[in-house]
């Protein structure tokens, strides 16, 4: 199926899964619950983990559900129109959602909430490696005749949800609000027992040792891989290949096996333009 996209205000989305008409909704009439929680990402950094960890958080660390009812179905996508768009509209509360829509097209009503968003960002140059595979799996983004077609389009905004560093910027205008955390997948990677500690208490929720152990067991990249309702052998052949690998390697610092010395000099001319007066340091920005 060839991979078609439309633009809302600039930003381009996939047909297949997005509509115009949604999007609009959302921005203005959807109706954020003070007990809303939004699991908020650019495309590849970490979604599907925090929707696992949050799954396991809500269910005490009780794998069951993670076991038996499909990712999507758990922390629906706020923003999808079609296949499993009905998920998201049919929660009870308190309701979780997965997003990766830019600040600016955000339900207006989360502004005036005390909903909660926990925002994950990643090295934008793992982040590329995986779009690229990704792109090379999924019918959600246009197959890209090699990664540096890709890099171009991740860099001037053209790839699905704009461009990553208006993304960041705009949620980061968030960062000092209590109904906001902040969290990186590099941070996931090095203290994933602390992370999950760090989003409990966020979340005002209480979990004991051996909860908090079941948690971070199941949410490990290898327990997510083996399991069918998490590693997307499951998802419909229209949105991706079935054999392929959507927990690809789960690792930070890939791109420095997949860049060449041109292309990470090319990423980074521009990160340094686009962040220029930014004042605001990443993990990533040591590395
Ligand atoms: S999507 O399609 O945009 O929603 O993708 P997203 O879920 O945001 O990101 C996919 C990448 O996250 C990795 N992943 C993990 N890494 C480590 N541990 C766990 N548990 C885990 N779960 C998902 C996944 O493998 C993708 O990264 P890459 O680098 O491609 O492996």
């Amino acid at each position: 199926m060839e991979t078609q996209y439309f633009q809302y205000k600039g930003i381009n989305f996939a047909s297949m899964l997005y509509s115009e008409e949604r999007l609009h909704f959302l921005e203005n009439d959807f109706q954020v619950r003070d007990d809303d929680v939004f699991n908020v990402t650019f495309p590849k950094s970490g979604t599907h983990w925090m929707v696992e960890i949050l799954s396991l958080i809500r269910s005490n660390g009780d794998p069951s559900w993670c076991q038996k009812v499909p990712n999507w179905e758990r922390i629906p996508w706020l923003e999808i129109s079609g296949y499993a768009g009905q998920f998201a509209d049919h929660q009870t509360s308190p309701r979780y959602f997965s997003s990766h829509l830019p600040i600016q097209f955000f339900p207006k009503s989360f502004f005036t909430s005390k909903a909660k968003i926990i925002y994950t960002a990643r090295n934008p140059k793992d982040v590329l490696v995986s779009l690229y595979n990704f792109a090379l799996m999924s019918t959600v983004i246009k197959t890209p005749h090699s990664f540096d077609e890709l890099i171009e389009d991740f860099l001037n905004g053209t790839v699905p949800f704009g461009s990553w560093f208006d993304h960041i910027k705009g949620w980061m205008q968030m960062k000092d609000r209590n109904n906001f955390l902040f969290i990186t997948f590099e941070e996931l990677k090095k203290d994933h027992r602390g992370t999950v500690m760090k989003i409990c208490k966020f979340l005002g929720k209480e979990l004991d040792e051996e909860a908090l152990d079941l948690v971070v067991e199941h949410s490990s990249f290898k327990m997510m891989k083996d399991n069918s309702m998490s590693n997307h052998s499951q998802a419909p052949e229209f949105f991706i290949d079935k054999n392929s690998n959507f927990l690809r390697k789960g690792i930070s610092g890939d791109w420095r096996k997949c860049l060449t010395e041109a292309q990470k000099e090319n990423v980074d001319k521009l990160y340094k333009e686009k962040m220029e007066g930014f004042n605001m340091k990443f993990v990533w920005d040591e590395l």
